[in-house]
Order: structure tokens, then sequence, then C-alpha cells
């Protein structure tokens, strides 16, 4: 049976509205990293984090799954039990669309976590530093999302999708950001065929066996078919 695994990067949500990080404009142009997506960033300024990812959280709740996201939920309801998405995105629009095996590496922004003792629970439209938290009240609330210096999420269960899969594909991300812009070389390595569906080629298209550019909601769907 074959093992579809796919990476996706914020590429997929642009044209659901939602801002990509370092094209022209992007979020990355609008804020210093260093700032808002690292530990030591929130540290020094916690309501400045919690702004930023409060304002995301409100639009990407204003944001609708485009037919990249429903062709690739199309395609784990043909093929069940064969396609896993590993998403990048911190935004819900994969669920949104059908799909149901969806692992978020770096978080999601309807998730706040407790610093202090772990708690997970669902974000409020707004958090705020000193919010406490609802398991053990300290005053340690923080974005469920995974910083750039912190360990992205389901590692292990990934690895092992990588190491299982026939078919890889890459769609809307840039190929930036480890360890995820290095799955395309460990699937390979373990025999996968290898595709990149992007706007324009990313800093790792040469590790692809095929690549498709254009805009996913016209790539993907032409694809999945
Ligand atoms: C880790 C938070 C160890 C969520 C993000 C020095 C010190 C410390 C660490 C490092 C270091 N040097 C390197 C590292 C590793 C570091 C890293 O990679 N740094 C980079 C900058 C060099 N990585 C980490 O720290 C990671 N942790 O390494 O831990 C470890 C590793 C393995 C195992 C155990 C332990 C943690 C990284 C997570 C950081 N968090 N964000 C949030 O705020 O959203 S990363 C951030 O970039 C986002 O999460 C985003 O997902 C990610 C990647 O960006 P993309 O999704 O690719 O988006 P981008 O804008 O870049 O590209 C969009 C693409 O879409 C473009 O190519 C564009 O052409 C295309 N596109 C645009 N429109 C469309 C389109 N395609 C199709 N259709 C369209 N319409």
């Amino acid at each position: 049976m074959e093992k579809i695994v796919i990476l996706t990067g914020a590429g997929i949500s642009a044209e659901s509205g939602l801002g990509t990080f370092r094209d022209e404009g992007g979020l990355w142009a609008q804020h210093r990293i260093e700032d808002v997506a690292t530990p030591e960033g929130f540290a020094r300024n916690p309501q400045l984090v919690h702004d930023f990812y409060n304002a995301r959280r409100l639009q990407a709740t204003r944001s609708l799954p485009n037919s990249a996201h429903t062709a690739l939920a199309l395609l784990e309801a043909e093929h069940p039990a064969q396609v896993i998405i590993i998403t990048q995105n911190v935004d819900g629009l994969h669920e949104a669309a059908g799909s149901r095996t969806v692992l978020h590496m770096h978080g999601r922004l309807a998730g706040a976590l407790c610093a202090k003792c772990g708690h997970r629970w669902a974000a409020p439209d707004a958090m705020r530093p000193d919010d406490p938290c609802p398991a053990c009240s300290t005053p340690a609330t923080r974005p469920d999302i995974v910083w750039f210096g912190e360990i992205p999420y389901h590692m292990g269960e990934i690895w092992d999708h990588l190491r299982d899969a026939d078919l890889f594909a890459a769609i809307g991300t840039s190929g930036e950001v480890y360890p995820a812009a290095a799955f395309v070389q460990d699937a390979d390595r373990h025999g996968a065929h290898t595709v990149e569906l992007n706007l324009e080629p990313s800093s790792v298209v040469s590790d692809f066996s095929e690549t498709h550019f254009g805009k996913a909601t016209e790539t993907v769907p032409l694809w999945v078919k």
C-alpha cells in the first residue's frame, strides 16, 4: 500500500489570505524573528509576542481553506491510512478542509500551553501574559507554538513516516527552516519519489526528483488527480 507523506508550508495558505514569512512584505519583513518567534523574545516582551500571535490567530479564524487544502483532503479520503500531512503551518486550514491525519510540527495558533506545568488548552482569542493556567493557576501561559531553538513536535513519528514513504511531496515551503527542509533528503534516502510544488524553486529544490511551479490552488488539484 503506497504511503504518501506531504509537508506543507505557509505557501499553501497564501491564497487563503494568510501571510507567508519570506515573501515580499511577509511576516519576517514586519517583525524580527528574534523578537516574536524565539523563547528569548517571549521572555523579554511576552505582550509583544502575544500580540503577534493574537493577530494571526484572529486572521486565521477568519480564513477559509482553499482548493489546495481541499485537494489534499480528497486525496486522503480516497486513500485512507495512506496519506499523512506534516505541516509547518500553525493555522487550522488542513483540518477545516477535512484532512484528518495532520501533524503540526511547529504547533497551532488554536493551542495555549502552560510553560510551568505543560497543560494545553484551547487558546482564547486574545492571550495575555498574566493569564493564569487553568490547571496550575500559574501566570505562565504562552502560545502552543514551536519557536526557533525549540524542538519541533512529533519528530519521532515524522522520522518513521519519512522512512516508510513511497511518495514525499513538499508544498508551499521555502526550504529555509530545519529540520523540515531536510525531510526530502530522508525520504529520498529511503527510496521515496520526491515532488516539490511551489510558487518558485525552494532552497532545496535540487533534492527533489520532480517539480511543479505555480500557485498551490493550480498545481495541487492537478497533481492529486
Ligand atoms: C530545531 C513558529 C533542534 C510558528 C517557526 C541556530 C540556533 C538555533 C537553531 C538553529 C540555528 N541555525 C539553524 C537552526 C535551526 C532552526 C532553523 O532552521 N533556522 C533557520 C532560520 C536557519 N530551526 C529551529 O530552531 C527548529 N528547531 O532545529 O530544534 C532539533 C531538530 C530536529 C530534532 C530535534 C531537535 C524550530 C523551527 C521552528 C521555528 N518556528 N515558526 C509560527 O510563528 O508560524 S518557523 C517559520 O518558518 C514558520 O513556522 C514556517 O512554517 C517556517 C517555514 O517557512 P515556510 O512555511 O516555508 O514559509 P516561507 O514564507 O519561508 O515560504 C513560503 C513559500 O511558499 C515560498 O517558497 C513561496 O515561494 C511559496 N508560496 C508563496 N505563495 C504561494 C507559494 N507556493 C504556492 N502557492 C502560493 N500561492
